[in-house]
């Protein structure tokens, strides 16, 4: 399955950040990076006042299933220094499931596609520049 996953960081070494997480995913057996997006500067959106983003898109292919990919994410976040506190506040690294093949999942704590991917220039500026193609297969996912 090809899955394409949000990279953030606007706390601490932002670029330093996003490099290690995605070393940690490239660490991980049973995942394969097959493309990384420019990682472009970009205004923080919602949320309090807070510094600039780093943002990109990664993506990979992997057969590991999505609640357990999910698992991973977290542990990755968690690893590199992430606390959770406000909504949509500072993070060290944020790692957002966006695509995963062409399912549709609304369980608690995990919506794919991304609900507000399509909304989100930070997001869809380096995932159409990975994917050109890319809205063409969001449109064949069947909502559930
Ligand atoms: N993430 C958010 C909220 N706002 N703004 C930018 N520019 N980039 C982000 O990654 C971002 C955000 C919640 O995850
Ligand atoms: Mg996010
Ligand atoms: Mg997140």
């Amino acid at each position: 399955m090809y899955v394409y996953i949000a990279i953030g960081s606007n706390l601490g070494d932002r670029l330093e950040n996003i490099k290690s997480a995605i070393a940690e995913l490239k660490n991980v057996s049973g995942i394969t990076v097959e493309k990384i997006s420019s990682i472009i500067e970009t205004a923080p959106a919602g949320g309090p006042p807070q510094g600039k983003y780093l943002n990109g898109v990664i993506k990979i292919k992997t057969e590991i299933l999505p609640r357990a990919l999910l698992n991973i994410l977290q542990n990755i976040e968690h690893r590199l220094g992430r606390k959770r506190k406000i909504k949509n506040g500072p993070r060290t690294i944020d790692l957002d499931m966006l695509l995963y093949g062409d399912s549709s999942i609304n369980e608690p704590g995990l919506s794919v596609p991304h609900p507000r991917m399509l909304e989100r220039e930070f997001v869809m500026q380096p995932l159409l520049e990975i994917e050109s193609g890319i809205m063409e297969e969001i449109g064949k996912i069947k909502v559930k």
